[in-house]
């Protein structure tokens, strides 16, 4: 029962996350780059960053409004991620989301443009003229520029491309997934949490159960890259592997990552309980999809 009410909750949030995206994101920009943005951030993706970000404003009784443009902004920066992962100057792929990648549909210095320009509005729709207190939008700039920077996605991608070939430990693996992935669903969970209040120690489960989240998520990509198809994930199977990357399949071995990904999701559900939160049943849930999904 809870779970079909997830399955139409996370619906209607993905329609309005999709409204919203197809108001914000500009179709006029200039030559072609309205194009090459919306078609990197529409109609794709599983939009978990937005869930985290609504599950976790509805678990404090948060301004429902700023949550909607933190959802947006926090999917804007992971499209972005994305569109500059694929291009041949890191990951070179073809295929994302099931659709040929944006430097494939619209050239490479497009693509990077694109990327460039979905960063920077990511900041523009959380500075509303109106609408979200400024102290508010201060704090959600703050965690998401923190989560997308050197100190989070963009160091752990430097890590990754400096480790290609290299015989990581866990310890270095965890460290750069923490960064590349894990920031950015942390600091999901965190803006839906700014946008309502909470005490010091909800505040620190709550990144504690994003953390766990964060890692158990890298640890099910790795997984999933191995043992589902291009079809299923919409993106080329079987890379990190091409790439010769370390993963945690790698480093631990298939079982042990399965195992490693339930207890993160254990640790996550722990850290929720200790909120004490009453209204977190969807942000649990979403930590068991995190760990359960296929694609
Ligand atoms: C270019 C600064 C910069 C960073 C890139 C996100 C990233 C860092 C690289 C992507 C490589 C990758 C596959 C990482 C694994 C985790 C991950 C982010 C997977 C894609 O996220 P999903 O599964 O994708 O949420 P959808 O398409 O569903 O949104």
């Amino acid at each position: 029962m809870k779970r079909a009410e997830f399955d139409l909750w996370a619906r209607a949030e993905q329609d309005a996350v999709e409204v919203a995206l197809e108001a914000w994101v500009p179709a006029d920009a200039p030559a072609g780059l309205g194009l090459a943005m919306r078609y990197g951030v529409l109609d794709g993706g599983k939009r978990v960053r937005p869930l985290l970000v609504l599950a976790a404003c509805q678990a404090v009784h948060g301004l429902r409004d700023a949550a909607l443009r933190a959802a947006c902004a926090v999917e804007l920066i992971h499209a972005y991620s994305l569109v500059h992962d694929d291009m041949p100057c890191m990951d070179n792929d073809i295929l994302r989301r099931g659709k040929p990648t944006v430097h494939v549909q619209f050239g490479e210095a497009q693509a990077m443009l694109a990327g460039d320009a979905m960063q920077a509005l990511a900041f523009e729709v959380l500075t509303p003229d109106t609408g979200v207190p400024p102290l508010l939008q201060a704090r959600l700039c703050s965690l998401l520029a923190r989560a997308a920077g050197h100190a989070g996605m963009a160091g752990g991608q430097a890590i990754d491309l400096a480790s290609i070939g290299l015989p990581l430990d866990e310890h270095v693996l965890r460290d750069m997934h923490h960064r590349k992935t894990g920031a950015l669903l942390q600091t999901s969970v965190l803006m839906g949490a700014a946008c309502g209040e909470t005490t010091a120690d909800q505040w620190d489960a709550l990144a504690a159960f994003g953390d766990a989240l964060g890692l158990a998520f890298q640890v099910v990509d790795d997984i999933l890259d191995v043992t589902q198809a291009s079809e299923t994930l919409g993106k080329t199977a079987g890379k990190d592997v091409d790439n010769n990357k370390p993963t945690y399949v790698t480093v631990l071995g298939l079982q042990a990552a399965r195992r490693h990904a339930a207890d993160l999701r254990d640790q996550a559900q722990a850290a929720l309980a200790r909120s004490g939160l009453t209204d977190a049943a969807w942000l649990s849930l979403l930590a068991d999809k995190v760990v359960e999904r296929d694609n």
